[in-house]
């Protein structure tokens, strides 16, 4: 490792002295949100407080690099908006800010009032808990809701079609039967300098913007790590991103057009036999049926529908197949489509053809070390099947993965579908931990508003007052940034330590308060004492990383590495039963897929056109000319997040869409002119950035905007109905494995706001 600053100044122990300060180095997760887990020195003062933040030089996670958002964590904690004291509401004072400050036994016992209340009169099933995308929030209160109200349902964050990494996941699970993420070098503590380690020569990024968005898990700057050791990039993506700029071939594709590129890649593959044949021959299954399917995806027919040339698809081809070692880093565009099953596995079935699967700088196997699904595991374990029964989603009636329960979660729109109809039985209790479903999670915005304004019972558990608390919540109980409170960080490897360095007012982290009110509720289930003791618990029970490591030495060690190994197939390691080969059906990565063929679900990959597309709807197209994609992250904001804070404000004051100056001027737009995007679903009101980056005949539009600046109360509720991006999408248009929607494949006319 390298060591260019001064080790005098960053030390290697977990927590040390400097001048007045105490330095701590553990990682930071949420909140705020977010889903990396960088490594950090938070430096607190003599009372305890949090004076700064930096990067941890010495982490090979992260290399001492740090976010905007991360460095601006001080006035994030101690913002004024936040909220550290628990209040109640008065039903019929819903969308008013009229609040009553409480104390936390009070809270706890309002909210077994509540659970009690419903399952009086419907039985618990009727509480349904919800959870956002991965911060550290998404297992406590889906364990809470198991292990202490007795209800199956989670999942209330509502997000359409489970379209976020679900599709992508379950696309590995039932190709490869693990799941697999680029090699970096991440896995080894040691990093480049670990002798079985190689950098990949090219790496395919696919609707993604990984230095941005650093997703699930995934740290962007490790890309820009192995370029300057000579990685090179393929980019596919609507827009000039920054990797796109540095990439050796850039395909600039239309929102939603992705599964016709990646097979006619694959077609030239095959036709032109550049594909990896000991690969495909020993350890794949299907190719005839999969050469078969890809004939019809001729580079003539994707150059049409993708808005590419036909000579680009087959040069994309060859650079793929020749590179040498490549990887495949995908992002949420994959998923957000209807036919997001068919489009991961269209691009997994590139990759599956260069052969680099499981090997040194390829697309590796992976422990998923995801310490939360491992607690909800045991939870589960324990109550047993009973907490099952009955799940939102599992009536088969859902799309065909869904109906054998492969989401792991109730199904969104079957508990939309309960709440609207009662049926099969009616919902009315939301317990809502880290996120907003109406103002950014939920497809159709309006819609979910409706359904939770009528429940019976709303607790949110957040940071900051949202409109989504601020429309219906009864309760409301504050919560702990990263830095005020413990934790282990787990997503796949390594594991590190969450330390709490502060405290701000009665705020509580997820798992203290899911321990808190589970024992209240089922003491014989949250038997441990406190906190540590419970993620000790998990951490050394972890199904899928076997480590041993007690708390402490975890905090003092800040970051440990399991064993990483490749070619696992090789050698029986990726199989339930120790043989050789992959963990699926026919024990091969399958290029036709069994388990799709089994559920009545087409086992090749294949293209569709969206459900609202220039080619499927022309004449819906003739009104709304131009291809809308929603919600390209931003540096400034986690989703909903962040818009309270003036110095993200100050870079990124105003919602934005961006939009090809041709499209412009068609539209009589100008650069900084707030103008109206709408479809047959709805409108909203953002700015227009003009800008030669964006395809021609497309535009890109920001999500998550809500005002903390605006009225707080209905109907404004900050604002919140003015600039939400999903007025324009839709909820329950899934495809047909019950995943899939349409949040990056919509049309819109764009015109100037009075
Ligand atoms: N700063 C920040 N980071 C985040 C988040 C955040 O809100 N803010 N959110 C987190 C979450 S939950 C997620 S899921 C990830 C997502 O992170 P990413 O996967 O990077 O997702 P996006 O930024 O939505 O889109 C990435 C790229 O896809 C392109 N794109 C749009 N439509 C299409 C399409 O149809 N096809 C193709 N090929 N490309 C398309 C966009 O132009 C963009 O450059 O980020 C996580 N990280
Ligand atoms: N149009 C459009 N819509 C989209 C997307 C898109 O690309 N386009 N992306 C979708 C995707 S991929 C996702 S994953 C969803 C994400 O949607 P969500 O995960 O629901 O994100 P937010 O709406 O920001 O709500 C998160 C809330 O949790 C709070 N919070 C932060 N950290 C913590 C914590 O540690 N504990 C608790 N209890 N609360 C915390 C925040 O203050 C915030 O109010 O959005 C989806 N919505
Ligand atoms: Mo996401």
């Amino acid at each position: 490792m390298r060591e260019c600053f001064d080790p005098n100044v960053y030390k290697k122990d977990w927590q040390y002295q400097e001048g007045d300060l105490t330095v701590t180095r553990t990682c930071q997760w949420s909140a705020p949100g977010c889903h990396q887990g960088c490594s950090v020195l938070f430096y607190t003062d003599k009372d305890g407080k949090l004076v700064k933040i930096e990067g941890d030089p010495n982490s090979a996670v992260t290399d001492g690099r740090l976010c905007m958002r991360c460095l601006a964590m001080v006035e994030a904690v101690y913002h004024p908006d936040r909220i550290i004291h628990p209040m109640k509401r008065a039903k019929e004072d819903r969308g008013f800010d009229k609040w009553e400050q409480i104390t936390m036994d009070e809270a706890y016992d309002l909210v077994i009032e509540m659970v009690n209340d419903t399952t009086e009169k419907y039985g618990a099933k009727s509480i349904c808990t919800g959870a956002g995308t991965g911060r550290n929030a998404t297992w406590q209160s889906n364990v809470l809701g198991h292990g202490g109200f007795g209800t199956p349902n989670d999942n209330a964050g509502l997000l359409a079609g489970n379209c976020c990494y679900t599709p992508r996941m379950q696309a590995m699970n039932a190709l490869f039967g693990s799941t697999f993420i680029a090699d970096c070098g991440q896995l080894n503590e040691k990093r480049f300098d670990e002798p079985e380690y190689r950098r990949p020569d090219l790496f395919i990024i696919w609707g993604n913007n990984p230095v941005r968005a650093n997703a699930d898990g995934f740290y962007g700057h490790w890309i820009i790590d192995c370029m300057r050791r000579g990685s090179e990039l393929f980019v596919v993506d609507p827009q000039v991103t920054w990797l796109s700029a540095h990439a050796k071939m850039f395909l600039q594709v239309r929102p939603g057009s992705d599964a016709a590129l990646a097979l006619a890649i694959c077609n030239v593959m095959i036709e032109e036999d550049l594909y990896d044949h000991e690969f495909v021959e020993c350890w794949c299954y299907g190719f005839d049926e999969f050469k078969e399917r890809v004939k019809e995806y001729t580079p003539a027919m994707a150059a049409e529908l993708c808005w590419v040339s036909e000579e680009k698809i087959y040069e994309a081809a060859r650079l793929i197949a020749n590179a040498g070692v490549t990887t495949l880093q995908w992002g949420v565009a994959v998923d957000q489509t209807k036919w997001a099953n068919g489009t991961s596995q269209a691009i997994a079935s590139v990759q599956i053809l260069t052969g680099n699967i499981d090997n040194p700088g390829g697309f590796v196997a992976i422990d998923f070390g995801y310490v939360q699904s491992d607690i909800r595991e045991n939870v589960s374990k324990q109550l047993g099947p009973e907490v099952r029964k009955d799940r939102l989603g599992d009536d088969g009636n859902w799309g065909a993965l869904n109906a054998i329960g492969k989401g792991g979660h109730a199904v969104p729109e079957a508990i939309l579908h309960a709440a609207e109809t009662g049926e099969p039985y009616p919902v009315k209790m939301l317990f809502l931990c880290s996120t907003t479903a109406f103002t950014n999670m939920a497809g159709q915005a309006r819609r979910v508003y409706d359904v939770y304004k009528e429940m019976d019972h709303v607790v949110v558990c957040d940071l900051f007052m949202t409109p989504t608390a601020m429309a219906c919540a009864d309760l409301f109980i504050p919560m702990a940034m990263s830095c005020e409170r413990d934790g282990v960080r787990g997503w796949y490897t390594p594991l590190r330590s969450i330390v709490k360095v502060t405290q701000t007012g009665e705020a509580i982290g997820d798992e203290q308060m899911m321990l808190e009110l589970g024992k209240r509720m089922n003491p014989d289930l949250f038997y441990w004492d406190d906190v540590p003791e419970m993620l000790e618990f998990c951490t050394n029970n972890m199904a899928t990383v076997p480590i041993e490591v007690s708390l402490e030495e975890l905090r003092e060690k800040v970051i440990i590495y399991p064993k990483f190994e490749y070619n696992k197939f090789r050698t029986g390691k990726l199989r339930f039963d120790g043989e050789l080969g992959f963990n699926t059906i026919s024990g091969r990565v399958e290029l036709f897929c069994n388990m799709y063929n089994n559920v009545g679900m087409d086992p090749l990959p294949y293209h569709k056109e969206p459900p609202e597309s220039p080619y499927s709807t022309p004449e819906l197209f003739e009104q709304y000319p131009l291809v809308l994609t929603t919600g390209r992250r931003s540096w400034e904001f986690f989703h909903s997040e962040h818009r309270q804070l003036k110095s993200m404000r100050e870079f990124h004051p105003d919602p934005i869409f961006e939009i090809n100056p041709a499209d412009a001027e068609q539209a009589g737009i100008k650069e900084g002119d707030w103008a109206v995007l709408e479809n047959s679903h709805g409108s909203c009101k953002l700015r227009a950035h003009l800008t030669d980056t964006m395809l021609k005949g497309v535009v890109s539009a920001e999500h998550g905007w809500w005002f903390p600046e605006k009225d707080p109360e209905e109907p404004s509720l900050f604002g919140l109905w003015e600039s939400n991006i999903n007025c324009l999408t839709v909820q329950g248009d899934f495809g047909p494995s019950g995943y899939g929607s349409s949040y990056k494949t919509q049309l819109c006319k764009v015109y100037k706001a009075d």
